[in-house]
């Protein structure tokens, strides 16, 4: 179902002079053991984004999943770039999330960065359906123009798929508009490591993952390769 979603994403990739990052071999890929599912994750680093993370779970008929996340360089403030996309396949379900994840809620930081995200918003009313967070707080790290549908799938997926590719490319405008500020490295990393933080504490897929692939793995993949920034490290500040 996603490997059109993963393929775009990799062109992109490739045209913007991405690198690969190295992934721990059992992270990049595992099968299930337990039922049908394997899930394989790729990063990479390109200029002026430290870390583009995406994952694929292929679940068959149950579960599709397409996760990514682009981490900019601390040099610059501009949001993350979020998605999650699961299809529960018995049930027709989709569940689509893709937003410009903002590191700060003040409305000169939103007026800067979320022009392109408000106007895809207008163009898809589908994914605008304000939709209710019941893990999430809606208001920490999510953009209030977020794209976000919970419905059938079958009624989603072909603007979905639009709406995706669009939202690369207004991600791609922002990301070149921005000015590196040095000056801002500090704080940018502190917030990308409270969005880490945060978003390990609030992450829903971990049952999920543990039901595949088993606990050891799921706190595993979380916190080395879903959330890393979430790890203490020992580095003291001068
Ligand atoms: C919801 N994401 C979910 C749910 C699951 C996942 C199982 C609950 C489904 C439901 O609400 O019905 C699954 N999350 C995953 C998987 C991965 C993951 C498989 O991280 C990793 C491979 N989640 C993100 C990112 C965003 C995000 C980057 O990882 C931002 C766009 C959003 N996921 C998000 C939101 C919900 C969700 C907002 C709804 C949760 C809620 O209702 O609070």
């Amino acid at each position: 179902m996603f490997t059109h979603f993963l393929d775009r994403l990799a062109d992109n990739v490739q045209e913007r002079s991405g690198t690969p990052l190295p992934v721990p071999r059992e992270l990049a890929e595992c099968h299930s053991t337990r039922k049908e599912g394997v899930i394989r994750s790729w990063a990479w680093s390109l200029p002026g984004i430290r870390r583009l993370r995406a994952t694929r779970l292929d679940a068959g008929n149950v579960l599709q999943v397409f996760n990514a996340v682009a981490f900019p360089e601390t040099d610059r403030q501009q949001p993350l770039l979020g998605i999650d996309l699961l299809q529960f396949g018995l049930r027709d379900k989709l569940v689509a999330v893709m937003d410009f994840q903002p590191l700060r809620q003040d409305p000169d930081y939103l007026e800067r960065y979320m022009g392109g995200l408000k106007t895809l918003q207008q163009r898809f009313p589908a994914f605008a359906m304000g939709e209710e967070m019941r893990h999430y707080d809606a208001n920490r790290y999510f953009s209030p123009w977020l794209l976000f549908a919970r419905g059938p799938a079958t009624d989603l997926k072909e603007s979905l798929q639009s709406a995706f590719e669009l939202l690369l490319c207004a991600y791609w405008t922002l990301h070149d508009g921005e000015q590196p500020d040095h000056r801002q490295r500090k704080a940018v990393e502190a917030l990308q490591r409270d969005y880490a933080h945060y978003s390990v504490q609030k992450d829903p897929a971990h049952g999920l993952f543990a039901s595949y692939f088993g606990k050891r793995w799921a706190d595993r993949f979380l916190h080395e390769f879903l959330f890393p920034e979430s790890i203490p490290t020992t580095e003291t500040t001068p």
